[in-house]
């Protein structure tokens, strides 16, 4: 495998471990504050950052390369709000996104036609991602402090892990 491709492909392995690891710190959160349908989506959407890790070791590994299994960086324990949570998270995607962008540039750099192919599956679940969390975010901004809306709101994140 191309130096320059595997380098970035781990880089990105370190990526979507830290994103597992960040929002299994939120779940944990959101779960030791009664917000169970928000833990949930958290736990969900931490096992499919797990998935998207993954996916990139196995593809590594695969074509020759050698993946690296990264340490991850300890999260934050305690979040301001619940807003304040999807606000991260949202910077957090849009963080991922441009890294992955990043490694579709190198791919061109590199004519590495197989892994740019490969790598389209993460630009459009990252168009998903984005937009989720923007839509949960402003239904968290409508909501404001309104402790009924915030009940209703949660429950309805259930709903959102049990469809993920
Ligand atoms: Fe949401 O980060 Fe993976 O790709």
């Amino acid at each position: 495998m191309n130096k320059r491709i595997e380098a970035a492909l781990n880089d990105q392995i370190q990526k979507e471990s830290s994103s597992s690891h960040y929002y299994l710190a939120m779940a944990s959160w959101a779960e030791t504050k009664g917000l169970n349908g928000t833990a949930k989506f958290m736990y969900t959407h931490s096992d499919e950052e797990r998935f998207h890790m993954l996916k990139l070791i196995k593809f590594v590994n695969e074509r020759g390369g050698v993946a690296i299994v990264p340490a991850v960086p300890e999260p934050a324990r305690e979040y301001d709000s619940l807003e304040r949570v999807f606000e991260l998270l949202l910077e957090h995607e849009v963080g991922v996104s441009e890294s992955i962008n990043g490694v579709v540039d190198i791919c061109l750099q590199e004519k590495d036609y197989s892994t740019h192919n490969f790598m389209q599956w993460y630009v459009s679940e990252q168009l998903e991602e984005e937009a989720l969390a923007r839509s949960i975010l402003d239904k968290l901004r409508l909501i404001g402090g309104d402790k009924g809306g915030l009940y209703l709101f949660d429950r309805d994140m259930e709903t959102a892990a049990a469809n993920a």
